[in-house]
C-alpha cells in the first residue's frame, strides 16, 4: 500500500518522545518530532510522575509531527513504561498524580502478600516475576486510601494518555500483563488472584488488543495540536518493552533480545508461558506480547545504574560528559569488580556510586577508584547479567539461540554491546535504538491496512530498512565465568 504517516508516542522513564514515521510501499523511516525530559517529582514524601508535563510534551510533539508530515496522520499510538497507573473519579477526572514505581510505598508489600497468597501460587497463576512495584503490590499498598476509595476507574499510563487523546477508556493487554493480575494462559484477568488479594478488577476498563482501534483524536486535542481530523488512535503494544520486541529485527526464532534503556529486559519470545517452579525461582517473567506471543524475560537494572551515577556526580559538582567517560571506561581494567545487576537493592534512586562500591566491598572485590572504573564496573556487570539471563532463559524454556539482538537506547553504547557479545559468547546485532517507537508504528501500520502479515513480515521490513551494527564475541570466555563466581547469585539473578 502507498506510504502513510504515523505518530508514535513513546514515554520512557528519563524522556518522552513523539516520533513521526513514514510506512508503506517498502518504506519505513522514522524521525524525532519532539523529545522532552521526564522529571519525576517528590512531594510530601511520595515520588510522582509529572503527568501533565508529559501530556504537554505529547501535545507539543503531535503538533510538530502534524506539521512535518506530508499529509494527514493515518494514526497515533501510545506506549510507555509499565505497571503504573492513574485513578479517575466518577466524572473521569484524574485523582492525583500517578505514583512512580520507584517510590518506597511498596517496600515490604510483596512479603505481606506472600502470607496471603504463596509466591508459588501467584506465579503459577500469573507467570510474573516478583518485582516490588508490580501493579498488584501498588494496589495493596494503596488499599484503604481516600484516593482509591474515590476511584471509579484505573488507567495504566499509556491508557491514560490514550483516554485524554480519544475520550475512550480501555486497558491494553500487553501492559495489563505487567499488573500481575492477568493469567498468561487465558490472556484474561485472573479472578482467583484478584479475589485473594482484594483487588477490584472492575476498576480496569475492558481489555483491548494491539491493533484494535482505540478511538479518534477528539476535537479539543485537534484544536490544541493543529492536526487535521479525523486522526485514528490505535491500540499498540502499549508496554514499551512489548513494542521494543516487535521492533527486534530478527529472522527466525533462534534469537534472544535485550531491550536496553533505563532497564535491560533480556529474554526470549515464546509461544506459551513457562510457569515452572524453577522458572519462578530464577525470577523470569511471562509478559504478553503481540500476536499471541509471550515475552519470557528478566528485568536487569540496565542503564539506570549509569544514569544514577551521572546524576550523583553532577549533584556533587563533578559532572562528567558521557562520551569521554565511556572511552576511558573502555580502557579500564576489565572485570576488576562486578555487582549483581539484577539486585533489587539498586531500584531506588540516590547515591549509586556509593551503593556500587559497597556491593563490591561486600563481595570481597576492590572498590572502583574513580568514575571511569565505576562505569566499567556497571557495564561489565550488565554484560554479565545479560549473559546469565540469556543462558538461563534458554535452559528454562528449551529454546536455543544463535544471535542476541540489542535494541533500545543501549544499542548506541558500543562498549556495552561488545561486552555483551563477549560475555554471552554469541554474535550481537545492535539496533535499532528506537525499537519501541518502530514496534509502535509497525502495529499501527498493520492495523491501518498499510502493512500485512505477521511478526516475521514486520521484522523483515525492519531488517531491510534499519541500520544495524554487528559485534562478534572476543576475548577470554573463562574470565566471565570467574567474574560470575565472585557475586553470590550472579548466575541466576534474583
Ligand atoms: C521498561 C519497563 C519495563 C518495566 C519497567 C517498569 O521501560 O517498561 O519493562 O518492568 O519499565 O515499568
Amino acid at each position: 500500500a502507498a506510504a502513510r504517516d504515523f505518530a508514535a508516542v513513546d514515554l520512557g522513564a528519563s524522556s518522552g518522545r513523539v516520533m513521526l514515521a513514514r510506512v508503506g510501499g517498502g518504506e519505513l523511516s522514522l524521525r524525532e518530532a519532539h523529545r522532552f525530559a521526564n522529571h519525576p517529582v517528590r512531594v510530601r514524601g511520595t515520588l510522582h510522575w509529572d503527568i501533565l508535563a508529559l501530556w504537554h510534551g505529547v501535545l507539543t510533539g503531535l503538533r510538530a509531527a502534524g506539521r512535518e508530515a506530508g499529509g494527514p496522520l493515518a494514526g497515533v499510538g501510545v506506549d510507555s513504561w509499565a505497571v503504573d497507573y492513574g485513578l479517575l473519579d466518577a466524572s473521569g477526572a484524574l485523582l492525583g498524580n500517578p505514583v512512580h514505581y520507584r517510590d518506597g510505598r511498596t517496600d515490604g508489600v510483596a512479603a505481606r502478600v506472600a502470607e496471603v497468597l504463596p509466591p508459588r501460587e501467584l506465579y503459577a497463576a500469573t507467570g510474573l516475576q516478583e518485582l516490588p512495584f508490580n501493579t498488584v503490590y501498588q494496589l495493596v499498598a494503596a488499599r484503604g486510601s481516600a484516593q482509591l476509595a474515590a476511584a471509579r476507574q484505573l488507567l495504566l499510563i499509556p491508557d491514560l494518555i490514550t483516554y485524554w487523546l480519544t475520550g475512550r477508556a480501555g486497558t491494553e493487554l500487553t501492559n495489563a500483563s505487567t499488573t500481575q493480575l492477568i493469567d498468561p494462559r487465558t490472556r484474561a484477568w485472573s479472578r482467583p488472584v484478584a479475589e485473594a488479594l482484594g483487588v477490584d478488577t472492575g476498576l480496569f476498563p475492558a481489555l483491548r488488543r494491539p491493533g484494535d482501534r482505540a478511538g479518534e483524536v477528539i476535537p479539543e486535542v485537534l484544536a490544541e495540536t493543529g492536526l487535521a481530523g479525523p486522526v485514528p488512535v490505535w491500540s499498540v503494544a502499549s508496554h514499551d518493552t512489548a513494542s521494543a520486541v516487535v521492533g527486534v529485527p530478527a529472522a527466525g526464532d533462534r534469537f534472544a533480545y535485550i531491550a536496553t534503556g533505563t532497564w535491560s529486559l533480556a529474554g526470549l519470545e515464546l509461544d506459551a508461558p513457562v510457569l515452572s517452579e524453577e522458572s519462578r525461582r530464577a525470577n523470569f517473567t511471562n509478559e504478553l506480547g503481540v500476536d499471541g506471543t509471550v515475552r519470557y524475560l528478566r528485568n536487569i537494572m540496565g542503564l539506570w545504574l549509569l544514569q544514577e551515577c551521572l546524576r550523583e556526580w553532577e549533584r556533587a559538582g563533578a559532572g562528567y560528559a558521557l562520551e569521554p567517560l565511556l572511552r576511558e571506561a573502555a580502557r579500564a581494567e576489565p572485570l576488576r569488580s562486578v555487582v549483581d545487576a539484577g539486585d533489587p537493592e539498586f531500584i531506588a534512586p540516590g547515591d549509586m556510586p556509593g551503593r556500587i562500591a559497597r556491593a563490591c566491598a561486600r563481595t570481597g572485590q576492590p572498590e572502583p577508584r574513580d568514575a571511569a572504573e565505576t562505569v566499567r564496573c556497571v557495564l561489565d556487570s550488565l554484560a554479565l547479567a545479560h549473559r546469565a539471563t540469556v543462558r538461563e532463559a534458554q535452559r528454562l524454556s528449551g529454546r536455543s539461540v544463535e544471535t542476541v539482538h540489542v535494541v533500545g537506547g543501549g544499542a548506541r553504547n558500543e562498549l556495552l554491546c561488545q561486552l555483551t557479545a563477549d560475555a554471552c559468547g554469541l554474535p550481537v546485532v545492535a539496533g535499532p535504538a528506537e525499537a519501541a517507537a518502530l514496534g509502535n508504528v509497525l502495529v499501527q501500520a498493520r492495523a491501518a491496512g498499510v502493512l500485512g502479515g505477521g511478526l516475521a513480515e514486520l521484522r523483515g521490513l525492519l531488517r531491510a530498512t534499519a541500520p544495524l551494527r554487528h559485534h562478534e564475541p572476543m576475548g577470554d570466555a573463562g574470565a566471565w565465568d570467574r567474574a560470575a563466581a565472585r557475586i553470590a547469585g550472579g548466575e541466576v539473578g534474583r
